[in-house]
This record gives structure tokens, sequence and C-alpha cells, in this order.
């Protein structure tokens, strides 16, 4: 069955995609085909002539092939890519239906790439996180796992848990005495140096989260403390309220801004006192929501309290009052003192000195995986330390490598035996 959907956006634009994957793709779309030829060689655009059943003319368009197994999905995929007007697309979409097309899921033609062997699971995502990623950096990091990065090191570390299994395995079947002398300690080295290198992959996570999906800044403290001057201050516009008067600020107002291409969502929030009118007790309420979702709170002129990491301590008003407390930065709003230097902080505060050039992983279903990955290594490793059964250790072992396979593809039992095997002699 055949797939179609457009994929640009929805709306007027110079030019629209719609494609078309399957078997009978070719044969559908020569079915509203008119003047010109569509060529058969893969991946050669032809301009065309779109008719309708009665033959006339509704769009011109350039359709280009890909054939199988060469395309994105692996099957026989055509784009048509014609004028971008809602109505002819729905009309090129129609037509497709009618010859038998079926209208795509959403990532269906991913998928599809996945089913035909095209990328693996953690390639597949990559699409997903480069579509969706609010920054340039998590773009690239996106990019990065579709040519395979994080494959290549999840397929390292199971190569290497893999070759522990088969030797426990080997071992299992032969009497004691001809039990290989080092087995436990080679293993639990082995196993504990797979460890380091799965946490590190997790460490790593939070920090490329923020690059792709933004992390959250909530300005909060007393009424009047400058919250929504930092805040223009911060995106360089007058987007919040602000006046000499307590209170001002009433619901969460949000705006996104980039720190050195971290994508920031910056919320300004009514000031936290004991409340006055409903609303703006309503506010405060809002403000507190706020603050306990946040992935860093700036706090305005409130005597910092015992270092906690979610909290930067601002003194604001630096340009008329004075304090000898231990604030992380004293900044003006008004007089924009400081606010590079608090932005250098925020950064600092929320990736450190993480570099994306080290970041695989790009979903939370990844994390997870490699997480509960490394709970079972180091399940095996207490195992080994405790001289227990081989048994269970290879019980842990398998579960690791089954978690692993929940990011790339499936382990097979060939696998185990090619990993005990391509260790023996020629003719042996
Ligand atoms: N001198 C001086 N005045 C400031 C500074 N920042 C803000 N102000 C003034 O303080 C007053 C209150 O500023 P806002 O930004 O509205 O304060 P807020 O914290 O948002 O107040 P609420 O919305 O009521 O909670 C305004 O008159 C600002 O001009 C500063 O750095 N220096
Ligand atoms: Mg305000």
């Amino acid at each position: 069955m055949a797939i179609v959907a457009c994929s640009t956006p929805p709306g007027r634009s110079g030019i629209a995609v719609v494609r078309l994957s399957g078997k009978s793709a070719l044969g559908i779309v020569k079915t509203f085909v008119g003047g010109g030829s569509l060529k058969k060689t893969h991946l050669s655009p032809s301009l065309v002539e779109l008719v309708d059943k009665k033959r006339r003319v509704f769009d011109q368009a350039v359709i280009t092939q890909y054939l199988s197994p060469n395309s994105y999905t692996g099957e026989d995929l055509v784009e048509i890519s014609c004028h971008g007007n809602p109505i002819i697309v729905s009309k090129i979409i129609d037509l497709c239906i009618e010859a038998g097309a079926e209208i795509a899921e959403p990532g269906e033609f991913t998928k599809k790439a996945f089913l035909n062997g095209k990328m693996d699971l953690s390639e597949a995502e990559s699409v997903s996180s480069i579509i969706h990623a609010k920054s340039l950096a998590g773009v690239r990091s996106g990019i990065k796992n579709l040519k395979g990065a994080l494959s290549g090191s999840v397929i390292k570390i199971k190569k290497s848990i893999i070759s522990c299994v088969a030797n426990l395995e080997f071992n299992l079947d032969i009497s004691e005495e001809d039990l290989q002398p080092n087995i436990i300690n080679t293993t639990l080295e082995e196993v504990k140096a797979q460890i380091v290198v799965l946490e590190s992959l997790t460490e790593s996570f939070k920090e490329s989260q923020f690059f792709q999906e933004g992390a959250s800044i909530v300005l909060a403290g007393p009424p009047n403390a400058g919250k929504s001057t930092l805040f223009n201050a911060l995106i360089n516009k007058k987007h919040s309220i602000v006046t000499k008067e307590e209170g001002t600020t009433r619901d969460v107002v949000e705006k996104n801004f980039l720190i050195k291409q971290l994508p920031i969502i910056l919320k300004d929030t009514a000031g936290i006192r004991g409340g006055q009118s409903e609303a703006e007790k309503q506010g405060i309420l809002k403000s507190k929501e706020e603050i306990s979702s946040a992935d860093l709170v700036i706090m305005f002129n409130q005597k910092p309290q015992k270092p906690l990491s979610k909290h930067l301590y601002v003194f604001n008003k630096s340009d008329i009052n004075t304090t000898t407390d231990n604030y992380d930065i004293h900044i003006s709003a008004k007089e924009n003192k400081n606010i590079s230097k608090l932005k250098d902080l925020i950064y600092k505060r929320l990736v450190g000195d993480f570099s994306l050039g080290e970041v695989l992983l790009t979903s939370k279903r990844q994390s997870r995986s490699v997480l509960a990955a490394s709970e079972h290594l180091k399940m095996a490793s207490v195992l080994l330390k405790n001289g227990d059964s081989l048994e269970l250790v290879v019980e842990d072992l398998n579960c690791c490598i089954m978690e692993l396979d929940k990011i790339t593809n499936k382990t097979s039992r060939d696998d185990i035996l090619e990993s005990v095997f391509s260790s023996f002699c020629v003719g042996k």
C-alpha cells in the first residue's frame, strides 16, 4: 500500500512538496500526469503538467523519483514539488487516494525507513530531534546521530558485553578445572569500563536536553524588585509592563531567547507578598507553580539561602543600593549593568563546561534505556565481586544487551555465537 502526505507546512508558500511512497507510487502518479513525460530512472526530475479526472491542467510541477531501495523509505518514492497553494496540495492528495494511496500517519515515512532497514531506531529518532530542535547546536547533534554516531557507540558497548556473555557461557559449559583462570577479573574490568561509558552518556543527556528543548528560567522575588525590568533587558525588548507600583505583573509573561545557542524560555512572574486583590493572589499562586517546575530560578533581592543548585541569587538596583550579603551577582537591570555577565552565569549554571560535541542521546527513551543498561551492569559487577553464580551474571548482562537493543537493532543468538567462534583459529 502506498502512502501519501504533504511534507511541507500547511499554508501558502512558493513550493509545496507532496511525498508518495510504496510499490505502486509511480503508477499512481502517472494517473494524473498530463503534459510532459515522467522519466523512469532514479533521481531524475521531470517538469510535468498535473491534470484532474477530466484531464484539465491544474498545476505544473517537478516530479522526482527515487527508486527502491535507494530512497528514504527503501521503497519507490516520488516527490511532487507543486505550487504552494493548499487547494493544489489537497487536489494532488485526493487524486493519489482515488488511485489507491492512503494518507500517511505522522512519522510513517520514517517508520517505513526503519522497517525496511534504512536506519535503526536511534537514527529514526534523530530525524525527529533534528526537526524539533530549538537551536542550531541541537540540530547538529541530531545530524550526528542520523549519521550513526549514537548507534556506533552503543554497538561498541554491546560488542564488549556480548563478548563477556560469550566467554562466561563458554566457561559455564566446561568443567571447573578447565575454567579460564582470570575469567571473573577480566569480565569485572570490562563491565566496569562499560559502566563508565554508559554513565558519561547519561550525564551529558540533561544538558543536551536544554539545547534540544530549551531551559526554563523563572524571575522570582518580592514586588518591585525589578523582575520585569530584567526580563526586558534580557530579551532586549520592552515586553513586560514596568511601573513603580508594587504588584504590576500578575500573569506569567513568557518569551524565548538564546544565550550562546542555548534556547531559554524566560518567565516573568508576579512579585510574592501577602496577597492583596484576588487577581494578585492568583498571580502569586502561578509564580509558585512556575518556581517549582523551573530549570533555574533567578531570585531577586532576597538574602541568599543555603546554596540551591536551582537558584541564582541576584542583587538588583546596585546603582542605588549596596549590600554585604553574599549574592551570586550584583546588577542594575535599569541601567543594563552586568547583564551580559548574568547571561554568562546563567549559561554556566545550566550547562557548565559541557560541550555538545560529546552528546549522543537525544531522547528520554534512549536515556532511560542507557540508565537501565548501566543498572544491570552494576548488578552484574556486584555479583562478580561477591563470587556469585555466573548464570546470574549472564542474566544481568543479557538484560543490559536487551536495553541497548532498544536503541539500535536487536542482538540475535547469532551475534553471541559469532563472538564465541570469531576467537577460534581457522581450521579449529
Ligand atoms: N534604580 C533602579 N531602579 C530599578 C532597577 N530595576 C527596576 N527598577 C525600577 O523599579 C520599579 C519596579 O520595577 P519592575 O520591573 O516593575 O519590578 P517587578 O519586580 O517586576 O515588580 P512586580 O511586577 O510588581 O512584582 C520600576 O520603577 C523600575 O524602573 C534598577 O536596576 N535600578
Ligand atoms: Mg513585574
